[in-house]
């Protein structure tokens, strides 16, 4: 039997699961993206249906990840866990449970992101409730996206650098430059304007961008296009840097 991690990942979007394979490619982890294998061979949505329904401590949403017995869900949850096992965060307990709140409060942004194209539902389509969508999108291009970037900025200005946590990277860096790649495919206009004044958050993104293993990955077919199936979405309407 394979030792190789099994992530569990709708198959056609970078979404949550991004922030995983992340990870696991920076710390060169073997691992398999079960949904984009064929079906036949156990794979696809089907897989993931699956395991959603099983018995017991089943996951409530992918992504999830298979490591041996274990089957752990909740994206900030699975970093936590590959975190220590990948030397991808400090050993001390205080940067774990800093590095696990910038995670979640991450998470609360990723969360934000998807309401600006679902502020009503995530069942109906962005068509019907496009009106709700250019109101709550407006609000967070002006309020909150600058609000998540100062705080982020903050966090790596109080390093020593040049990352989060000095000179090795963590999930956390690898996470905020998903984010910033995010953030400027969806909204082009309104996150320029801000990371502009993120000058250490900028850089993170930029070594992050240079390290040879997301390099190779960024390279690679392993790594889809950002599209408007995703949790970053471009809907020029609701990129409204300076409307009402
Ligand atoms: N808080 C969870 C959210 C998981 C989540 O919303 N997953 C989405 C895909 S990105 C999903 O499939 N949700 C199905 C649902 O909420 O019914 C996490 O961070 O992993």
């Amino acid at each position: 039997m394979s030792d190789a991690y099994e992530l569990f990942y709708w198959p056609s979007i970078q979404g949550r699961g991004e922030f995983v394979r992340l990870a696991l490619e920076e710390a060169g982890a073997a691992y398999v993206d079960v949904a984009r294998r064929p079906e036949a061979e156990g794979g696809g949505v089907p897989a993931i249906m699956k395991l959603l329904h099983a018995p017991g401590i089943a996951p409530f949403a992918p992504p999830f990840l298979r490591s041996g017995t274990l089957v752990i869900a909740q994206t900030a949850n699975i970093l936590l866990y590959l975190g220590p096992r990948h030397r991808l965060v400090p050993d001390d307990e205080a940067s774990r449970l800093h590095a696990h709140q910038l995670q979640l409060t991450v998470a609360d942004l990723v969360a934000e992101v998807h309401e600006t194209h679902h502020p009503i539902a995530s069942g109906l389509y962005y068509e019907d409730q496009k009106p709700e969508a250019l109101r709550r999108a407006g609000h967070f291009v002006r309020e909150r996206i600058p609000k998540y970037l100062a705080h982020f900025e903050r966090a790596v200005a109080a390093s020593s650098g040049p990352y989060l946590f000095g000179g090795e990277v963590s999930y956390v860096d690898l996470s905020l430059f998903q984010v910033l790649e995010g953030l400027a495919y969806a909204f082009p206009r309104g996150t320029a304007r801000v990371v502009a004044r993120a000058p250490a958050l900028a850089a993170v993104r930029e070594r992050v961008r240079q390290r040879p293993r997301i390099a190779a990955y960024l390279a690679s077919p392993r790594r889809l296009a950002f599209n408007e199936m995703g949790i970053f979405r471009r809907y020029p309407e609701l990129d409204v840097a300076d409307g009402a």
